[in-house]
């Protein structure tokens, strides 16, 4: 008997993601992902606020190998709470293919860091959304970047559109490279020239430690596949700041709830959103590589 019960409405991840039709370039990095468990191996946090089915390390290489990409920056979710055993595992047997992200407390100790950073984890993550964890306060996060910046670590920031105005102050007062999760979710059914996402695009533009994931077509559609009401907000993001995006599937998908996503044809949006090999090449390889395996 299985030690943990997935939640009765989860949506596991596609049993048989297609190959996608677009080629990656050599040397493709998957720079959001994650691993969940397997819970009798890795247990899930007490804290955790959902319960999801288990996705170790070999799932994930498979898929990576399936797609075609060379490597993965996996990044602890939520269900882990700030035990990061199970994306330390991954990421020390990935044969240096995988970097990890790691959550931490502020209680977590130097040698603790030392040890993370020795595996392969180059930053931690900074979680604002309610239905994911209970809230930090932000002199907390400060605290934690500050040290964090001491051994070369980035954060990784997940907060929604609507928070931006709020947090503008929080965020440019961080001495790190930072990097936001899915564009800072833009509502995409507001334009893509609008206050709210221009917002976000002048953060960027002000700010040239700002980094974004253009990540979650599935996540922050609207419409469904092949998230055509996506598009113009990734694409905008890829053109505007060529040198600072990165990409990634999001596998195994945390907390869908209208459909589980095809990674292969995730991966045929890629395209859509990078029209031309230098802009595919930016994105997939060489960002990626300059933040994580410089
Ligand atoms: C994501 C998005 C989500 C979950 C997590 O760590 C997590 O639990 O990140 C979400 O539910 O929106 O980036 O995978």
């Amino acid at each position: 008997m299985a030690q943990f019960q997935m939640d009765p409405d989860w949506l596991c991840f596609h049993p048989n993601p297609s190959k996608p039709e677009f080629k990656l370039p050599p040397g493709a990095v998957d720079a959001h992902c994650h691993v969940f468990g397997p819970g009798d191996v890795f247990p899930f946090a007490p804290e955790r606020k959902y319960t999801p089915c288990d996705a170790g390390k070999d799932k994930l290489w498979e898929l990576r190998d399936l797609l075609g990409f060379d490597k993965n920056v996996i990044v602890q979710a939520t269900c882990h709470g700030s035990d990061n055993r199970a994306m330390v595992d991954a990421v020390r047997s990935s044969n240096g293919r995988a970097k990890g992200i790691a959550s931490i407390k502020a209680t977590v100790t130097d040698r603790e860091l030392d040890e993370m950073k020795e595996a392969g984890v180059t930053g931690c993550r900074f979680n604002f959304l309610k239905r994911l964890v209970d809230a930090t306060p932000r002199e907390v996060f400060v605290g934690i970047a500050e040290r964090v910046k001491k051994i070369g670590w980035q954060t990784v920031i997940y907060f929604e559109s609507q928070d931006l105005p709020d947090l503008w102050n929080f965020l440019t007062s961080l001495p790190t490279i930072i990097v936001l999760d899915h564009m800072g979710r833009p509502d995409v059914t507001k334009p893509v020239d609008g206050p709210e996402f221009d917002l976000f695009v002048d953060l960027m533009d002000k700010h040239d430690n700002i980094w974004s994931k253009v990540t979650c077509p599935e996540r922050l559609t609207k419409q469904g596949p092949p998230y055509d009401d996506v598009v113009p907000f990734a694409r905008r993001i890829v053109e505007t700041f060529p040198d600072r995006v990165l990409w990634g599937t999001d596998w195994p998908h945390p907390n869908l709830k209208s459909h589980m996503p095809d990674d292969g044809k995730l991966v045929d949006f890629i395209p859509r959103i990078a029209p031309t090999p230098e802009l595919q090449r930016k994105l997939l390889v060489d960002n990626p590589m300059r933040l994580y395996w410089n």
